[in-house]
């Protein structure tokens, strides 16, 4: 057993440390014993609009203290959560709501999308004080979250408390993050690396920090625990640059999600930020491997909790944190056929450390020749110019198909910068891996959520050919 919860973490920890602070919005403060009281607050207002035990509760809305409020009460009220990214078209998220089935929707009043389908629930002061009691069943289903779904449509991973917990107490045994520290909440609570955060919060009984959009770089500086995936940690060491007299408390970041440059970790520990690699998934509850930042391109060791062996080059996993199916038609799906989850990450063992080679499904052939993208990728980002680098296969009569590259630079990409990309390409790796040409990466892919979606670049790039 990972943990050692008789109740809900925050009861827990309301009876083992009940005045000290556990999460801070803004200039508020709520103790384990306030955020008790709130979330059974909350927990009531749901069960008088009819929340039921194992219902589904979808939250479409960006970070904010509401949406943590009603996942923690979606957990005290034993029914389910699941958040869909506000910035899917409605198209999107009507289909997403569709394979769902969901019982009830949550939305902010300013949304975008006031039209989806379902019971829309309000968050009001409940009438009654006195709660139902349900009780503490950390095996059942407790979340649901989208997989980024590369190829396909996305399915929906589903997990336990038990699930959840067993990944924090993994990460945490390697990570130290003591009750005293902070982590602010800076991934999207639809994402798994989001939820990750709450989970850690609950396992440790530390403290939480949710800002408000505006004051979310100013936050990142006063917290000690992030997760970041590359581009943030980016734009934190850009904003450090140009005012350097904002102190900086954040000690500790954990980074993951994609290819993490050892150029940036390096800048940040400059910074004094000390760096945590992680490779992980939807499906294992997020961190799978990590490591302390260093010089090597790899993600470091299995975590506790979590098995990973190699077959083919594919990477596979198991392990406490391993969802419990996939849902699909009001049913739980297996996630895997045997005992192991296939990542479809092509991976290699390098003095102990595992090294991520790519996604299969992102390699394509040229001229009779492999190639993958995310090798090609990794050259690209180790160019001082270049913040984020994409290669993609395009129809080519000759070659069958050939890559090109979008990037997202930090000077404009004009003749000049890619003569000099060219000419970098040129003396680092083989003629065909070359890119045949460069384009400007869009501004709306890097601020539409946690990573750029390889599909939707695609369909982009064809509209541009
Ligand atoms: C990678 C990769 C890597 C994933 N190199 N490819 O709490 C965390 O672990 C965390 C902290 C900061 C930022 C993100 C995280 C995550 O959870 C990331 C988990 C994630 O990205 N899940 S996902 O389902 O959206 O995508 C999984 C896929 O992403 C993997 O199968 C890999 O292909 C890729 N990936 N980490 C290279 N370090």
């Amino acid at each position: 057993v990972s943990h050692h919860f008789a109740t809900w973490p925050w009861q827990h920890w309301a009876s083992e440390r009940s005045s000290a602070t556990a999460l801070s919005f803004g200039e508020q403060h709520f103790s384990w014993a306030e955020v008790t009281a709130r979330v059974d607050e909350y927990a009531q207002c749901l069960l008088e609009q009819g929340v039921k035990r194992d219902q589904l509760i979808a939250v479409v809305a960006p970070n904010s203290i509401q949406v943590l409020w009603l996942l923690l009460a979606t957990l005290r009220v034993g029914a389910r959560y699941v958040g869909l990214n506000p910035r899917n078209t409605e198209v999107e998220l009507n289909a997403q709501l569709a394979q769902l089935q969901h019982d009830f929707i949550w939305y902010p009043a300013k949304s975008a999308h006031p039209l989806l389908s379902g019971q829309r629930l309000y968050l009001l002061p409940p009438q009654n004080p006195r709660l139902v009691p349900v009780t503490w069943q950390p095996i059942r289903p407790a979340t649901m979250t989208f997989t980024s779904g590369s190829s396909g449509t996305p399915k929906v991973a589903v997990h336990s408390a038990d699930n959840h917990l067993a990944s924090a107490a993994g990460l945490l045994a390697w990570m130290d993050f003591d009750q005293d520290d902070s982590w602010l909440l800076s991934l999207p609570l639809f994402h798994i690396s989001g939820l990750a955060i709450v989970w850690r919060w609950l396992y440790r009984g530390a403290r939480l920090v949710v800002a408000k959009p505006a004051d979310f770089d100013r936050a990142l500086t006063q917290v000690t625990h992030a997760s970041l995936v590359p581009t943030q940690l980016q734009r934190l060491l850009a904003y450090q640059q140009c005012d350097p007299s904002v102190p900086l408390v954040l000690k500790k970041v954990l980074l993951g999600g994609t290819v993490i440059p050892a150029s940036l970790t390096e800048q940040a520990e400059l910074s004094g930020i000390s760096c945590w690699c992680g490779y992980g998934m939807t499906e294992m509850g997020s961190t799978v491997t990590a490591k302390k930042a260093d010089a090597s391109g790899g993600v470091g060791a299995v975590l506790p909790n979590r098995e990973l062996m190699l077959k083919d080059g594919e990477i596979l996993v198991r392990g406490a944190t391993l969802c419990l199916g996939y849902y699909r038609n009001k049913t739980l799906f297996p996630a895997c056929e045997g005992e192991w989850f296939a990542t479809r990450d092509v991976g290699e063992w390098r003095d102990e450390e595992l090294h991520i080679i790519g996604r299969a499904d992102n390699m394509f052939i040229s001229g009779g020749e492999n190639i993958q993208p995310e090798e090609v990728e990794r050259v690209l980002l180790a160019h001082p110019d270049i913040r984020q680098a994409f290669v993609l296969p395009v129809e080519d009569s000759e070659f069958g198909q050939r890559p090109v590259a979008i990037v997202d630079t930090s000077s404009e990409l004009n003749d000049e910068l890619v003569n000099n990309l060219q000419a970098y390409m040129a003396a680092q790796v083989v003629t065909f891996k070359r890119p045949i040409c460069y384009y400007s990466l869009p501004e709306d892919f890097t601020k539409s959520g946690i990573k750029v979606s390889r599909k939707r670049l695609k369909d982009w790039l064809i509209s541009q050919l």
